[in-house]
């Protein structure tokens, strides 16, 4: 499986190391230096990892989170862990304690979200519990009962607040909140993005990544940064966000997560049991967002676009987001197997010069594509990791499990680097990241 590096026995056990040197207690933090608090959707692919070392341990970290959750079911995408410096913007630059309504009293959070993956993260842990004696077992069906209101009110939340159109493309008001950052993706919307009276702030991420070429830009910060203060100034209020943000896309890769995850979640509820309405809002959610996703689809080649709300345009990237599809299903049969194609051929998966066959961020072939800068290019394991459980649970056993070997291939430097240079197999951004580990804890578990 390793063409050079680590055994998997000596990865699977330096993975857990680094599980357990992330670990602050309640909570995991993405990366010790570059990202020292509770990211949402690195905590839930962090409780993967964490399922087969301990159940337990999984749970906690889902615990901590759904702590934090916000009044109206939003889940922040940051829980800042107490007393940590070293990260910005931290809690003192978005204020949601004293502006908004809706933040938690408990803890200190961001005031945006993230993509929502956390039924895959609660599915692992259930899995995991069931091959374990009764007290796991126990302890993970405590946990579903305890927090299935929460991951309803969660799903509402994006259902209602976020596709207030009812089309079944989920609005966001911030690029942070695709958790892509930088991709070319958001490069026109942002466009639209006029940072003018940014109140002043010190980088700390270019202290831990010296290299600026790995990280967005300066000007890229500062119209994050604004973004921030345009959210401040209505209270980070749902309905005002709608229409006062100069930032506002539909995110297809959000979308899609979020009908693979509300089938996941009524999966769940129908083997636990759970309230047969709320198993109807989940299916319904799941049917109506993969519909908003294959209708953005290009007939022939199924490629998947984002929607540009201010301009009014539809965006058509070579990007990871292309494939959203493939991750919810819908496309018809011959129309899916072009994405697949696409998926496997020279754009992705098949370029030549690739030192392994996973899907870099952006593709090479792409005007866009910076082999080295953050999501404009890079392979990140996580995303790899996505694509390799979505195709697993489609029933592409064969696919999936290639994902995985070169994953894993990608993996034995024992880095655990954030994401990968596609050409060189060069680790880049945070070394040790989480999420990593719990990608790589998961193929070898
Ligand atoms: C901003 C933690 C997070 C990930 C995101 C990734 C990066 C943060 C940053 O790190 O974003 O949220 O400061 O760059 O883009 O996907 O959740 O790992």
């Amino acid at each position: 499986m390793q063409d050079r590096g680590f055994t998997p026995t000596q990865l699977a056990a330096r993975a857990a190391y680094l599980l357990r040197g992330n670990d602050l207690g309640v909570m995991t933090s993405a990366a010790p230096k570059l990202y020292p608090h509770m990211w949402s959707w690195d905590a839930a692919f962090v409780a993967v990892g964490l399922a087969p070392l301990s159940v337990e341990r999984a749970v906690v970290e889902l615990d901590t989170l759904l702590s934090a959750q916000w009044r109206n079911g939003m889940i922040p995408h940051i829980v800042f862990a107490n007393g940590v410096d070293g990260y910005f913007p931290g809690p003192a630059r978005w204020e949601v304690n004293r502006l908004a309504a809706n933040a938690p009293e408990t803890a200190q959070t961001s005031g945006i979200t993230q993509p929502p993956v956390h039924a895959i993260a609660v599915q692992r842990i259930l899995d995991h519990s069931r091959r374990h004696g009764r007290s796991t077992r126990a302890v993970a069906d405590a946990f579903l009962d305890r927090r299935w209101p929460d991951l309803m009110r969660w799903h509402r939340w994006l259902a209602r607040a976020r596709d207030l159109d009812g089309n079944g493309r989920i609005a966001l008001y911030h690029g942070w909140e695709s958790g892509m950052d930088n991709s070319p993706r958001w490069d026109a919307a942002y466009a639209n993005v006029i940072a003018d009276a940014v109140p002043a702030y010190r980088r700390e991420d270019l202290v831990h990544v010296t290299d600026p070429g790995q990280r967005p830009s300066d000007g890229e910060y500062a119209r994050y940064l604004w973004l921030l203060e345009e959210m401040k100034r209505v209270r980070y209020d749902d309905d005002e966000l709608a229409t006062a943000m100069s930032f506002a896309v539909e995110d297809v890769f959000v979308s899609a997560v979020f009908a693979l995850s509300c089938e996941v979640l009524a999966d769940i509820g129908e083997d636990c049991s759970k309230p047969r309405a709320d198993i109807r809002d989940l299916r319904e959610w799941s049917d109506r967002f993969r519909r908003g996703v294959v209708d953005t689809t290009d007939p022939r080649s199924g490629a998947a676009k984002d929607f540009d709300l201010r301009d009014g345009r539809w965006v058509a990237t070579d990007t990871l987001a292309m494939f959203a599809p493939l991750l919810c299903g819908g496309l018809d049969r011959p129309v899916e197997r072009v994405l697949l194609r696409t998926f496997d051929g020279p754009k992705f998966c098949g370029h030549p010069d690739l030192r392994y066959a996973l899907p870099p961020s952006t593709s090479p072939v792409s005007a866009d594509f910076r082999p080295r800068e953050y999501w404009r290019g890079p392979v990140w394991p996580v995303m790899t990791w996505l694509f390799s459980w979505a195709f697993a649970r489609r029933g592409w056993a064969e696919r999936a499990n290639a994902l995985r070997a070169e994953g894993l291939r990608q993996a034995a430097d024992g880095s655990f680097a954030e994401y990968y240079e596609p050409f060189t197999g060069e680790p880049l951004g945070s070394m040790q990241q989480s999420w990593t580990a719990a990608a790589v804890l998961d193929w070898l578990g």
